[in-house]
């Protein structure tokens, strides 16, 4: 059965109410590619052992318009023990993009998460704390300079629940605020054409977090720092209540900065136990990757920045590490696209 669109958006929770309806979703036969039917650069993540496979390369290759490096362009590959640096991984995915006339985008240069070996150990005798921190920043942007499009500066800063920003190595060291206005003039210092980026998570579904997400970012444009982007993640599940992706983007929009959805993806594993059957969680998957794709569509044309789903294959979602079940993404294991796909492209019309 094909849905309409108002189908789609209508599906769900709402239908999760009804036992005696099922819905069933087939996936298309055909599709056309994601980049093409976008007003805007459609992205996913990779990575570089990925490539390698040419059924991925070409998927990729096919589908999307610009591609984020899904974890070796951090921290935790780039900083050896030792403090020296390496750019084997991220250099060949930059080179793929560069071959294949993608976009890259930059992801992501301080994390709160990630504490290398080689900054705790520092002899801050020999290099001052800050000193490092500013020749890591500068040394990855600058490597990259003239082809990344767009740098995820700081990314989760704030607090699970809304309740302030997040303490950290970089906070601990460098200041609360100030690490992160370091880093976006840093990050500028290196590279004056980038997008540079504010970058968090469950956005859509904390509308606490989110209003503190918009402070921070008022603070960081009134301490003066280069802030030119504002990222939201959009891990979500098919749980999510219609209208809050409309609403997170509308309000993250109210600063005027570009816009990225920046990882999208939309677990059905996690939610399973809040649908009575696969059917209404395929439903309510499809209803909110359509509500995503309108929602940003609907943003001025001036802040729609890019659309990255984070990964296409479901086979190749980090999510397969929680639950190898789980198909949170828009194409199936083959690499053909699913009824989801089909709502997302339905919903930027
Ligand atoms: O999907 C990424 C996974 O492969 C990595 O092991 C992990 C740690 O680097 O990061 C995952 O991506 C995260 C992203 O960088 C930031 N937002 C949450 C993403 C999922 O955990």
């Amino acid at each position: 059965m094909t849905l309409s669109r108002r189908a789609v958006l209508g599906a769900g929770l709402a239908l999760s109410a009804c036992d005696h309806r099922e819905l069933s979703l087939t996936a298309p036969s055909h599709l056309p590619p994601l980049k093409d039917v976008a007003q805007f650069p459609v992205g996913t993540c990779v990575r570089s052992d990925f490539l390698a496979d040419p059924a991925y390369a070409a998927l990729v290759e096919a589908q999307v318009s610009q591609v984020t490096p899904e974890w070796e362009m951090k921290m935790e590959y780039i900083v050896g023990d030792d403090g020296a640096f390496r750019f084997d991984a991220p250099d060949k995915i930059a080179a793929f993009a560069k071959a294949k006339g993608i976009r890259l985008f930059g992801h992501t240069l301080v994390w709160y998460i990630q504490k290398p070996k080689g900054f705790l150990n520092l002899d801050e005798a020999k290099t001052p704390f800050a000193t490092a921190y500013r020749n890591y920043i500068t040394t990855v942007v600058g490597r990259y300079r003239g082809q990344v499009v767009g740098w995820d500066v700081v990314n989760e800063a704030v607090a699970d629940e809304g309740d302030g920003w997040r303490d950290s190595l970089w906070s601990q060291k460098l200041g609360k605020l100030e690490h992160m206005t370091l880093a976006f003039h840093h990050a500028r210092e290196a590279d004056p054409d980038a997008v540079l980026f504010l970058n968090d998570f469950y956005l859509e579904l904390k509308p606490k977090k989110r209003a503190e997400f918009l402070r921070l970012a008022e603070a960081l444009l009134k301490a003066g720092a280069p802030l030119t982007g504002l990222g939201t993640q959009t891990h979500c599940g098919p749980e999510l209540p219609p209208g809050a992706i409309k609403a997170a983007l509308a309000d993250i929009a109210s600063l005027g900065l570009p816009i990225h959805i920046s990882e999208m993806d939309v677990s059905p594993a996690r939610a399973r136990g809040l649908f009575k059957s696969r059917a209404e969680l395929e439903a309510g998957q499809a209803r909110v990757y359509a509500e995503a794709a309108e929602a940003f569509s609907q943003l001025p044309a001036r802040q729609r920045f890019a659309f990255t789903h984070w990964g296409l294959r479901d086979k190749d979602s980090w999510l397969k590490h929680e639950d190898p079940t789980d198909t949170p993404l828009m194409f199936d294991d083959q690499g053909r696209p699913k009824a989801c796909a089909a709502a997302w492209e339905r919903g930027l019309r």
